[in-house]
């Protein structure tokens, strides 16, 4: 009679193993791949973060002059330095202008071959565009 006791109990451990592990092993898994999205996506994340301060770096370097090219401004966006003066420069065949949106300066007609510079003496954001060819347009940003 206790023998019998004994092998029920066994039994009922058994089918209770049997039950449990699987539900132990679906739940590691989980776990498992939960980590292993957060860990992607805090690499993805310096990735980015190394390729933003890649750009900023380049545009920093010291490029104060934008070139008028094919009815764009290039570089369209240029970090400098307060103090440091951009010239444009026109190498299109037609005449454009280098006018800030708020008016804080306009070159006024600048023509094909023809520079112009301003010197931008306070920290800011500055967007212009071309007033002959508003889809042209730029942004000096002055730390
Ligand atoms: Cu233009």
């Amino acid at each position: 009679m206790k023998r019998k006791n004994l092998l029920m109990c066994l039994m009922l451990i058994a089918a209770l193993l049997i039950i449990a592990l699987p539900l132990a092993g679906c739940t590691g898994s989980g776990n498992t791949a939960g980590t292993t999205a957060s860990v992607t996506t805090v690499a993805s994340t310096t990735a980015s973060t190394t390729a933003a301060s890649t750009t900023a770096a380049s545009t920093t370097a010291a490029t104060t002059s934008v070139t008028i090219e094919s009815f764009l401004f290039n570089p369209a966006s240029l970090t400098i330095k307060a103090g440091e003066t951009v010239t444009w420069t026109n190498k299109d065949s037609v005449a454009h202008t280098i006018t800030e949106d708020k008016g804080i300066f306009d070159s006024g007609s600048v023509n094909s071959g023809a520079t112009y510079s301003f010197t931008f003496k306070t920290a800011g954001t500055f967007t212009y565009h071309c007033a002959i060819h508003p889809s042209m347009t730029g942004k000096i940003i002055v730390q």
